[in-house]
């Protein structure tokens, strides 16, 4: 069975851009995660099954906060490849909880991996959302043959999800989704930002 995995505090270990590992949760003995922190912008294995994933909103055409900053450096290229996302509904290209993929063009990375975390005060039942967000991008890695994957930390934005909360969904879903699929064997969760973090899988060794 797999261990209950709650964490009851999370903190960036203060300000700066370096990228050093803050905390490791040993999962098994075949299984790492990590705590480390980084602008998601920069952050790239191999450039060719690597990709990073924007908290974005159902529409999927851009915004604040991680989204901003990703459109900025994969330039307006990302936004055309938005465009031509079927909607599912007027305006809603990607509903909460699902995720999409597109190329990632100027970004050092593969592709880009968006989803649409809950906003915790309005959405109904935020953790499923949560969960779900982080399930789908998993499974659309996988399906594409990424290897590496950084999340930000979906929802803790302006969405408004408390960090330790969040982070409690996104180590037991990864580890979840770990336990399902044997290849992926490390799972880091990295610290972006002042105030953000996220989540590398990777192959052993590497
Ligand atoms: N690298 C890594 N993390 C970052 C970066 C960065 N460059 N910039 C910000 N963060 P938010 P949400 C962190 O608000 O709550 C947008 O307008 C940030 O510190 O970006 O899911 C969308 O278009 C925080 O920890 O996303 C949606 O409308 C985390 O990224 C809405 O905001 C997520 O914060 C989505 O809100």
């Amino acid at each position: 069975a797999a261990a209950a995995v709650r964490v009851s505090s999370i903190s960036n270990g203060g300000g700066g851009d370096d990228d050093r590992q803050l905390v490791q949760f040993v999962l098994s003995s075949s299984s790492a995660l990590k705590i480390q922190k980084g602008d998601i912008t920069k952050w790239s294995v191999d450039g060719a099954s690597d990709a990073i994933v924007n908290a974005a909103n159902e529409r999927m055409l851009g915004g604040g906060g991680v989204d901003g900053a990703i459109h900025r450096a994969a330039g307006p290229e990302l936004r055309a490849a938005c465009v031509d996302v079927p909607e599912v509904r007027p305006g809603v290209r990607c509903p909460t909880g699902e995720a999409r993929i597109t190329p990632a063009f100027r970004l050092p990375v593969s592709h880009v991996v968006h989803t649409v975390g809950p906003i915790y005060d309005v959405d109904r039942h935020p953790e499923d959302l949560l969960r779900s967000a982080y399930r789908s991008c998993l499974t659309l890695a996988k399906e594409n043959n990424i290897l590496y994957i950084a999340f930000p930390a979906i929802s803790c934005g302006v969405y408004g999800y408390p960090y330790a909360e969040a982070a409690t969904v996104a180590i037991s879903t990864v580890k979840e989704f770990a336990e399902d699929f044997k290849e992926v064997l490390s799972i880091t969760l990295r610290s972006y930002g002042l105030f953000g973090w996220g989540i590398k899988l990777s192959k052993p060794g590497l």
